[in-house]
């Protein structure tokens, strides 16, 4: 252990901590910029400098490890006025319009210019006259907004190993910008907006699209359908000043309807129904010879990446359309069909945790049912905007169930939007077709967890069944490797895009640090626990579904509605 001193306050601390960390030990936040707790120290923005004894410059606290006996200043006058010439020297390139900025109230640069208390500015405001990119329907980047952190260049490359962004220039010129200095749509971005999360002010940021669907539902033409992903109610209410978890379906549903949406109906009645089709399409794959690992395929950055980095992987890619997709196919046929309503009135509206799922609606091969299958994707983010602006009140509104035919769920359907969770809701579904017995524990908690990749071997009465999961493209990269090289020990393997699977996902409330992705699993495991029904193939209305209209899984109607190949 260390001894040391923090503003006169004496504590010990494990060799190699870092001054940042120590001084947090005790209660004492420094402020920073360029750090990021899941990524590598940059020490680029110096907004963290403090003074140590016997040292002649300011030290950074990111990057500067405590020594035995070290006295440690974080907040002198020579530290506070560094601090705010840094500040100001960012000010002066930085567009002074927080009013009208995405982040505003939600920025880390404007919470320390407010916190240092800076008034004016000596340096003059010098904007580089950037364009703005608005090239992909899912991310917008402003790059005068840039602070050089390098945060996302960080998420993209070492987390995401996607590599579509890059640092350029030097001094006053330094920026990020999309590798070749082409528009974001012209690299390898495969749009999962885990750089919006990693950025500290609103340089990146989703292509907001209220406007789009304040004008459906104004509509008298439309008829305007909603689905809610499996991820969005753990993070929801910490957008209307909830905990994590907090925020009760029902209440959300009331919300929903309060904002104008005419039916509300659950991607979770797809996520089941995916089980149904994946779970039939493995074991048909392991009957029948097929091409496996087979790799599940609902996450839209996932599959961005598969087409981008291993395209000759392709056939390994369940044929499953991602639930969102289903579920858009579905409610211009069968759901429209049971309500009597014109398919070609109803207004498909998505509400996703991810930024990707606004480019999978848009792909070509999304219009099965005869339109475009889902019209409109908004994410986590875009509907608490529109709670706030509604002004609702979720103390005090009526609670409101699901519409009917396509609202119903299972635990194993909730438990999709944590890493790990469509292999459990398989493993669920799978074990008691194939053994004809019933799961007595239906915790597969080999597959659950932040771990970058799990693995587990199930006994399906005789026949093992050896599956993994990774989550964030790092970790599947590297199980993409080895299927790759004809290494890989898997009949299944799960990956999610972002860290931590969906919860994680790039249109979720801004989230800096993996600690709110745990809290986020940890509250959907919880509401696993609480569904009295927690297989998927035990939800009535999918019972329902395959009498009246698909009739079989892995049917006709099946492959015109719920399957698709993507091609090299
Ligand atoms: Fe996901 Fe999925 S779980 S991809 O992570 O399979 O976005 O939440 O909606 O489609 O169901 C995302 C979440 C989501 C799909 C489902």
């Amino acid at each position: 252990m260390v001894n040391l001193s923090i503003d006169g306050i004496k504590l010990s601390v494990a060799e190699g901590t870092t001054i940042l960390d120590a001084a947090k030990e005790v209660g004492i936040r420094i402020p920073t910029l360029c750090h990021h707790p899941d990524q590598a120290v940059k020490a680029n923005c110096r907004i963290c400098v403090c003074e140590v004894e016997g040292q002649p410059l300011l030290q950074a606290a990111c990057e500067t490890q405590v020594n035995e006996g070290m006295v440690v200043r974080t907040h002198t006058p020579q530290v506070i006025k560094t601090r705010k010439m840094i500040l100001q020297l960012i000010l002066g390139h930085h567009p002074q319009d927080c009013l009208n900025c995405i982040r505003n109230q939600n920025c880390e640069l404007q919470a320390l210019v407010e916190e240092y208390g800076i008034r004016d500015n000596p340096f003059p405001l010098k904007l580089k006259g950037l364009p703005e990119d608005r090239s992909t329907v899912s991310i917008v980047r402003e790059p005068d907004k840039c602070i050089a952190c390098r945060r996302c260049v960080d998420a993209c490359s070492v987390i995401q190993t996607v590599n579509a962004l890059c640092i350029e220039g030097r001094g006053y010129e330094i920026g990020i910008s999309p590798v070749m200095g082409k528009p974001l749509a012209e690299t390898g971005c495969v749009l999962c907006g885990q750089c919006i999360h990693a950025c500290p002010v609103g340089a990146i940021s989703e292509n907001e699209q209220i406007d789009e669907f304040l004008a459906a539902v104004a509509d008298p033409d439309k008829v305007v359908v909603t689905q809610i992903a499996p991820a969005v109610r753990e993070a929801i209410g910490e957008e209307v000043g909830m905990a994590t978890g907090d925020m009760p379906m029902d209440k959300f549903v009331a919300g929903l309807r309060r904002v104008g949406l005419d039916y509300v109906l659950h991607t979770n009645f797809t996520a089941d129904l995916t089980i149904l089709e994946e779970g039939n399409e493995l074991l048909k794959r392991l009957k029948e010879n097929g091409t496996l690992p087979m790799m599940t395929s609902c996450s839209p950055g996932w599959i961005n990446f598969i087409e981008t980095f291993y395209p000759d992987l392709l056939d390994n890619l369940s044929t499953c359309k991602s639930p969102q997709q289903m579920f858009g196919a579905l409610v211009k046929t069968y759901w429209a069909e049971k309500m009597n309503i014109e398919p070609s009135k109803i207004y498909s509206v998505s509400i996703m945790p991810c930024t990707a799922k606004k480019f999978e609606a848009a792909r070509p091969e999304m219009n099965d049912s005869g339109f475009q299958d889902v019209d409109l994707v908004l994410t986590t983010r875009e509907v608490g905007r529109l709670f706030r602006m509604f002004g609702i009140d979720f103390d005090k509104i009526e609670p409101s169930q699901f519409d009917p035919w396509m609202g119903q769920y299972t635990g194993a359907a909730v438990i999709f939007g944590a890493t790990g969770g469509v292999m459990e809701a398989a493993l669920r579904t799978v074990y008691e077709v194939v053994t004809g017995e019933t799961l007595t524990d239906v915790n597969f908690t080999a597959v659950r967890g932040f771990e970058s990749i799990k693995e587990a071997e199930v006994d399906l009465k005789g026949t093992k069944v050896k599956v993994a999961v990774a989550h964030g493209l790092g970790n599947a990269r590297k199980l993409m490797d080895q299927v790759r090289a004809g290494e890989s020990p898997y009949h299944f393997i799960e990956i999610m895009a972002c860290p931590g699977g969906c919860i994680g996902g790039g249109g979720q409330p801004i989230t800096k640090s993996n600690i709110k992705r745990k809290e986020r699993i940890n509250a959907i495991y919880v509401e696993d626990e609480a569904c009295p029904i927690r297989k998927s193939h035990e939800n009535p209305e999918i019972t329902q579904i395959y009498e009246d209209f698909l009739k079989e899984p892995l049917g006709h109607k099946s492959h015109q509605l719920l399957h698709t190949t993507y091609k090299p």
